[in-house]
């Protein structure tokens, strides 16, 4: 009998022996972490200890500079000032929007203007304004090239105010201005007023679309709206409805930035305005903020963003609230807070 009781004391002993070892496995629930603090799927490493995932925030560190949230059943890390949010990592260095070059980097230029044509008779425009971006997505840069004007230019009488150029796969330029859709009005005549633009993808689809700036102050001949295209997925564009851009008449819009103010998801545009009548400060109309709903609709959202500025008299030109001539505007996450800033210069 006390045989018997011996062996079983021993089997039970064994037995408990192998469960402790099969419990302590690395990667294992309750075991140690692998030596990369990862675990079997389902687990997270916690202080080198594998344990079971009860939200998909466990195991989310958001490296130590942020809180994990869930977000339509995904993690997603709120991060501290001066960090930002990339996947379920928080990193501390600028958003690449806000990086330049640094001055040792070692950048050289050759001049290909010629060699590229763009110096004979693709480019006359003697251009101010210059967009350097990918309208067709096949990794080509192409050109816009603008004089700022404020007339129109139609195919029929050439007045080399503004081209659309594009990248021939790095061997030269071909002038699509016409052919691009870019430069229709509301009415669907080819030439308007394209003081510049800018691009983004606010529809989502990949494909950068634009926002053609039309700046007509009280001494432009013609007035056309600045009106929203949709790129139509091959480089070329679809004008869309007119939304108003301005609260004035005229549309002296000088300078313009795309952003996602409230984080929505959905692009946002910051339009700076200039004088209506050049020199006089009372004609100024202010800057205004416009809301997206990603598929092309935006309304005036100024107010909300406690961004409104008011007529010119000498209380607003103390307090610095006036209205003021805009020059440029950008937009940048200046202090690393995830939330995208302005800046607009007059
Ligand atoms: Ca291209
Ligand atoms: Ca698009
Ligand atoms: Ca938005
Ligand atoms: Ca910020």
């Amino acid at each position: 009998m006390k045989t018997l009781i011996l062996m079983l004391f021993v089997v039970s002993l064994l037995y408990s022996c192998g469960s402790d070892s099969e419990s302590a496995k690395q990667g294992q629930k309750n075991g140690k972490c692998f030596t990369d603090n990862t675990c079997e799927e389902g687990l997270y490493c916690s202080n080198n200890k594998c344990l079971v995932k009860k939200t998909e925030c466990d195991g989310v560190t958001c490296s130590n500079h942020g809180v994990c949230i869930i977000e339509n059943a995904l993690p997603k890390c709120e991060c501290e000032n001066y960090y930002y949010a990339d996947g379920i990592e928080c990193k501390d260095s600028p958003k690449d929007i806000c990086l330049t070059p640094s001055a040792n980097q070692q950048l050289t230029f050759a001049d290909v203007t010629e060699e590229t044509e763009l110096g004979k008779s693709l480019l006359k425009v003697t251009g101010s304004n210059i967009v350097v971006t990918d309208l067709d997505n096949d990794n080509w840069p192409d050109i816009f090239v603008s004089k700022g004007d404020k007339n129109r230019e139609t195919p029929e009488t050439p007045k080399n105010l503004y081209r659309l150029l594009k990248n021939i796969k790095g061997l030269g330029f071909t002038d699509v201005t016409w052919t691009s859709g870019l430069f229709k009005t509301q009415s669907g005549e080819n030439g308007r007023v394209a003081s510049f633009s800018i691009f983004a993808d606010i529809n989502g689809d990949g494909f950068k679309d634009a926002f053609v700036a039309s700046y007509t102050d009280s001494s432009a001949n013609v007035v056309d709206s600045s009106d929203i295209f949709f790129n139509n997925g091959d480089g070329t564009f679809t004008i869309q409805p007119n939304q108003k851009f301005t609260t004035s008449f005229r549309d002296p819009v000088a300078s313009v930035a795309f952003l996602d103010y409230n984080k929505d998801g959905y692009l946002d545009i910051y339009v700076g305005h200039h004088y209506s009548t050049y020199g006089d400060l009372g004609s100024c109309i202010g800057d205004n903020l416009f809301e997206g709903d990603g598929f092309g609709l935006f309304v005036d959202a100024t107010v909300k963003a406690n961004l409104k500025t008011q007529p010119t008299t000498t209380q607003t030109l103390v307090s610095g609230k006036n209205h003021k001539p805009t020059w440029g505007v950008t937009a940048c996450d200046i202090d690393g807070d995830g939330w995208t800033d302005l800046m607009s210069t007059s």
